[in-house]
Parts: C-alpha cells; sequence; structure tokens
C-alpha cells in the first residue's frame, strides 16, 4: 500500500469528517461566500485543529478571496490545504545519523503509546537492516517490562531489562554499554508514563539524559514526545507543558485512526513550535510512519476532482 494510501486509511475518521463537511458546505452554491467560510472554520474547531489555527486559516482564505474575488470551491480548498501546511511545515522526519549510536528516547504521560511506539520503531528499522537494541527503562510494573519483551521477541530484537523497581538510570546505563560493544546503530530507551507535574519523575527523566550525555557524549540523541492525538486540547496542553518541563526535540502523534479529531496534529504544532516526527495510525507494527505534511493534508481534505457541484 503506498503512504498516501496507509495515511488515508489511517485518517479515515478525520477525513471522513472534514472532507464530507467541505463537499457539504461547498455542494451549496459552488462558491464560497462569508456564512459558508464561517462554517468551514467549525468544521476545522471540530476536527480539533484549535482556534488559533482555524481562525488563521479561514483569514487568509478570506483576506485572498477580497483580494482576487475568486472565491471558487477549488481555490478555497487550495487555499484551506496551502493554511494547514503552512502550519505544519517546520516537519522533520526521523533519520538516523550513520557510522554512530543513534539514541531515542521515548516519554510521555501515561498510556500515550510509548511501548508500542518503541516496538513499531524496532520492527520498522530492523526491517532497513539496522542493528537495533531496546531498553526497558518503565522499571515501575512487572507487565511494563515484560510488554517490551514481547516486543523484542516480535520484531527480533535484543532487550536490556532489570527487574522491576530497579533505577531507570541503570537499565540506560547497562543498555548503553551493551549498544557500544555490539556496534548497534539506533537505542530505542521506553520510559514509564509521566506527568509533568511530578517533580520526582521529571528529575528521574533529567537523570536519565544524564547518564546518556555522559556515557554517550557523542550519540545522536533524540527525546521524542510521545502524544494521544485522541486526547484532544488536553494533548496541546500536554505537549506544551511537558516540552517546557524537559528538553523535547520532537513529537510523536499516535492513535490519529482513533477518531476524527487529526486535526490535533496543527493545534499542537502551533502551540509547542515542535516538528511531528512520526504518525501512529493504527495498532498494527506496520502503523508508524514518517510524519509528511503534504501527504497528511492531502489525506484530510477531498482530491479535486471529486469536489461536488451545486445541484
Ligand atoms: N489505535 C491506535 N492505538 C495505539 C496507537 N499507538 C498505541 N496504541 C494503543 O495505545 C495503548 C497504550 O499503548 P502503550 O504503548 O502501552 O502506551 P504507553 O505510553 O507505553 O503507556 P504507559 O507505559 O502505561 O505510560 C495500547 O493499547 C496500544 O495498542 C496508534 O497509533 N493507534
Ligand atoms: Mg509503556
Amino acid at each position: 500500500m503506498s503512504i498516501f494510501n496507509k495515511f488515508k486509511q489511517g485518517l479515515k475518521k478525520t477525513r471522513d469528517f472534514v472532507s464530507d463537511s467541505f463537499n457539504r458546505i461547498a455542494a451549496n452554491l459552488g462558491y464560497f461566500d462569508e456564512d459558508m467560510l464561517e462554517e468551514l472554520e467549525m468544521v476545522l474547531i471540530q476536527a480539533d485543529c484549535g482556534m488559533e489555527c482555524s481562525m488563521e486559516i479561514i483569514d487568509n482564505i478570506r483576506a485572498h478571496i477580497k483580494k482576487t474575488g475568486d472565491a471558487s470551491t477549488e481555490t478555497v480548498l487550495e487555499l484551506l490545504k496551502e493554511g494547514m501546511k503552512n502550519i505544519l511545515k517546520d516537519v522533520k522526519p526521523l533519520t538516523l545519523e550513520p557510522n554512530k549510536l543513534n539514541i531515542l528516547l521515548m516519554v510521555g504521560v501515561n498510556g500515550t503509546g510509548k511501548t508500542t511506539t518503541t516496538g513499531k520503531l524496532a520492527w520498522l528499522y530492523q526491517k532497513q537492516n539496522k542493528r537495533v537494541l531496546l531498553a526497558a527503562a518503565d522499571t515501575f510494573r512487572a507487565a511494563a517490562i515484560e510488554q517490551i519483551n514481547v516486543w523484542g521477541e516480535r520484531t527480533n530484537t535484543a532487550v536490556i531489562s532489570h527487574k522491576i523497581g530497579s533505577d531507570p538510570s541503570a537499565v540506560v546505563y547497562d543498555a548503553i554499554d551493551a549498544a557500544k560493544a555490539r556496534n548497534t546503530d539506533l537505542l530505542i530507551i521506553d520510559t514509564a508514563g509521566r506527568l509533568h507535574t511530578k517533580q520526582n519523575l521529571m528529575d528521574e527523566l533529567s537523570k536519565i539524559k544524564r547518564i546518556i550525555s555522559r556515557e554517550a557524549p557523542d550519540a545522536n540523541l533524540e527525546t521524542l514526545l510521545v502524544i494521544d492525538a485522541t486526547t484532544g486540547q488536553n494533548a496541546i496542553v500536554q505537549a506544551q507543558q511537558f516540552s517546557k518541563a524537559t528538553d523535547v526535540s520532537g513529537l510523536i502523534m499516535t492513535k490519529l485512526d482513533g477518531n476524527a479529531k487529526g486535526g490535533v496534529a496543527l493545534a499542537v504544532v502551533k502551540a509547542t513550535g515542535l516538528p511531528i516526527k512520526m504518525a501512529g495510525l493504527g495498532e498494527k507494527v506496520e502503523d508508524l510512519q514518517n510524519f509528511d505534511v503534504d501527504i497528511f493534508v492531502e489525506s484530510l481534505l477531498p482530491d479535486p476532482e471529486t469536489l461536488k457541484k451545486p445541484e
């Protein structure tokens, strides 16, 4: 399946809502008047694009119409896509640096999809013949260690783990040691879910980071904040506050398949200025994709050829 189709399928709920709404509004007249623009703004807000992004996009469309007099459905659709792409433009896909250790530190609040995404990433890079190693630095629950080991087995990836209750930094220390000895390309560190407000847990994260910079100072480190797209406005607050509490280099938006609110990707980028690196589009191992702005936006909106004409 092409990447475009994977995004279309994963984003089906949001696509159905946004595309059908656009078509329904457009079918009235074949061009957009002020009421229709306001209706379109409401659709964006309902898809969780956020008030700020939605207003910015529609204001730009309005200004363009005023300037050119062109309010045709095709032009509005094009401007809508352009507006969305402009907001998301700073996206940078995840890339591994060759001939050195790359470390992905997976962080985020509880249940956002850190462990699942760790497994999916292992699978993705194993397929590319990279030497991958996993670190079970969520030592809170036995089930968490078990879960990452299951992913290790499924993806044929070695896992460094200690027993429940041990210091996550010690796991990371051992994992880096093993990564060096094995000439590993990619070490992925799964951490426990934590709230940015819990100081002791944030300190634990800082300690993990200190170990990484001490033991692997030349490694290419990415701290990836995993955000659950189905948590709506909460996702925005989480992303904002978590990235303030610790240095985050990029976002992974998971569960974009979960509801019709995938527009939250725009709101999160707007609120944090952080790039989205990857998109979780389903529960299956192959449902993790590099986040591509053009493909994401085109997946949410109708193809120009399919636009309905007014009756
Ligand atoms: N539909 C869907 N479900 C996902 C996706 N990513 C993760 N999940 C599901 O989300 C649930 C939680 O995933 P975990 O990976 O355990 O989340 P976590 O962040 O490791 O959770 P804690 O370790 O408890 O903080 C699981 O049921 C996953 O299958 C996704 O992209 N789409
Ligand atoms: Mg987990």
